[in-house]
């Protein structure tokens, strides 16, 4: 058992599953978080999103006491920075929360203590992270011995909907500011990861969480780059996928509405920030995959219009499959924009219980099931390929015009033999 004390500031999709798993390999955790709601809700041992598991881990650790929620820090071992690092105009990235959880933690930082920045960070933050606690505390010293404070970055690299799985069994990367810091937090994280645990700089330890993201966001553009140019030159991109994926070494993603989330539609622009110039064809992934909204949307009103009266229903909203996750969802845009073309819209979204606000009031907006959408709409748009949608029956759709954006309602692909 593990009897270290732990401050983690950032109480959301990171820091909150984090700080349940430690508590639960005996770490003795304290959960910082400027939101109170946030706070209150982690002491009564519930959490304010869905995530499997999680919910039995907090009430477990809340009540046998490992884990406790303040808006403030205490003195602990070994303090992980988990807040948001959104991006605010021109892609810059906003480090104004990790510097305001590095100003609370320094008021109760020790000689000796461990410091890991888990949040997304543009290269150069754990620098400059080590720059801010030696403004705030000169009285200690960021040196490279066993009495002094030990920085490092080591990235998330978790998949929401599998994440306490992932916490515990992926592989992680561990960029110390020193060797020293680095064997450090690489002895922290194998007290509670089974999979293995890489030391290296924190420079390329930033860089490496922010290629990951890139690399995906890079691969689903071309999936997307695909489906519009199979639109254009009348092929069905899904039967195409299929048959190149049986090339041994291909291995295409799947095209989509766009891509959503708080990291994949985001991370990339950390990287084209710093090197502008050098980064084109990352730059480029993104333009391609945010431009996938509009044409899904020209694609919808080109199939409306073949009907009098056009009643769309928008199957999905959420920014994937199987989660209840809005942000950054380009399944939300399209339904909004939708909503501001048709007289008559239906939103099925099996994961939320209501409509957010930007669709809410709307007198045109009906938020309802499957069976009864499928059963009033002549225009289906398949936006997120969810468990609850599998069940489709071609035969509902038969008098329907569809758009599917996932390769589900037209999968597996038909067979296009010429006569
Ligand atoms: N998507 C597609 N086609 C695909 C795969 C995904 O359109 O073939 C879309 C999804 O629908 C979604 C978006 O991409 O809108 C992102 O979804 P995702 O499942 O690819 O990734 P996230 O954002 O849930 O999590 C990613 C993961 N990164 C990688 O796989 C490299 C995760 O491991 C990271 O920890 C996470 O970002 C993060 O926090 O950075």
């Amino acid at each position: 058992m593990n009897h270290q004390t732990v401050n983690i500031f950032g109480l959301g999709y990171i820091g909150l599953p984090t700080a349940a798993v430690l508590a639960e390999a005996g770490f003795h955790v304290n959960g910082v978080d400027i939101d109170e709601h946030k706070v209150n809700a982690v002491n009564q041992g519930t959490s304010h999103f869905d995530e499997p598991l999680l919910q039995t881990l907090l009430q477990r650790t809340v009540q046998d006491g490992h884990l406790v929620a303040d808006r403030e820090p205490k003195e602990a071992d070994i303090h992980i920075i988990a807040v948001p690092t959104p991006r605010i105009e021109a892609h810059t990235p906003d480090l104004s929360y990790i510097y305001q959880a590095v100003f609370q933690l320094a008021s109760v930082l020790r000689q000796g203590d461990l410091v890991i920045i888990e949040s997304t960070t543009p290269v150069g933050t754990t620098e400059k992270v080590s720059q801010w606690l030696d403004r705030f505390r000169s009285d200690l010293d960021m040196g490279d011995d066993n009495q002094s404070v030990s920085i490092a970055y080591c990235p998330e690299r978790v998949l929401p909907g599998h994440i306490i799985e992932e916490l515990l069994h992926n592989d992680r990367i561990i960029g110390g500011l020193t060797k020293q810091c680095a064997q450090k937090a690489q002895s922290f994280y194998q007290c509670f990861v089974k999979g293995t645990c890489r030391i290296t700089h924190a420079r390329t330890a930033e860089i490496a969480k922010l290629t990951e993201n890139a690399f995906r966001d890079i691969n689903i553009a071309f999936a997307n780059e695909l489906s519009m140019i199979c639109d254009k030159i009348d092929v069905d991109v899904w039967e195409l996928i299929e048959l190149v994926n049986q090339h041994p070494r291909v291995k295409l993603l799947k095209p989509g509405p766009g891509v959503g989330g708080h990291c994949i539609a985001v991370d990339p622009w950390f990287i084209v920030n710093s090197a502008p110039d050098e980064s084109r064809l990352v730059r480029t992934a993104r333009e391609v995959n945010d431009k996938k909204p509009k044409h899904v949307v020209s694609k919808v009103i080109n199939e409306a219009e073949k009907l009098k009266e056009p009643v769309i229903a928008c199957l999905g909203i959420t920014f994937k499959a199987d989660v209840n996750d809005l942000r950054e969802s380009p399944a939300l845009n399209i339904t909004s924009e939708l909503s501001e073309r048709f007289d008559q819209l239906y939103v099925v979204e099996p994961n939320i219980e209501e409509l957010p606000p930007t669709l809410k009031h709307k007198a045109n907006v009906t938020f309802m099931d499957l069976a009864q959408a499928l059963n009033l709409a002549n225009v289906i748009v398949l936006l997120v390929d969810h468990q609850a949608f599998h069940v489709i029956d071609s035969n509902q759709l038969s008098t329907k015009l569809v758009v599917d954006t996932r390769g589900l309602l037209s999968h597996p692909a038909k067979e296009h033999i010429p006569a």
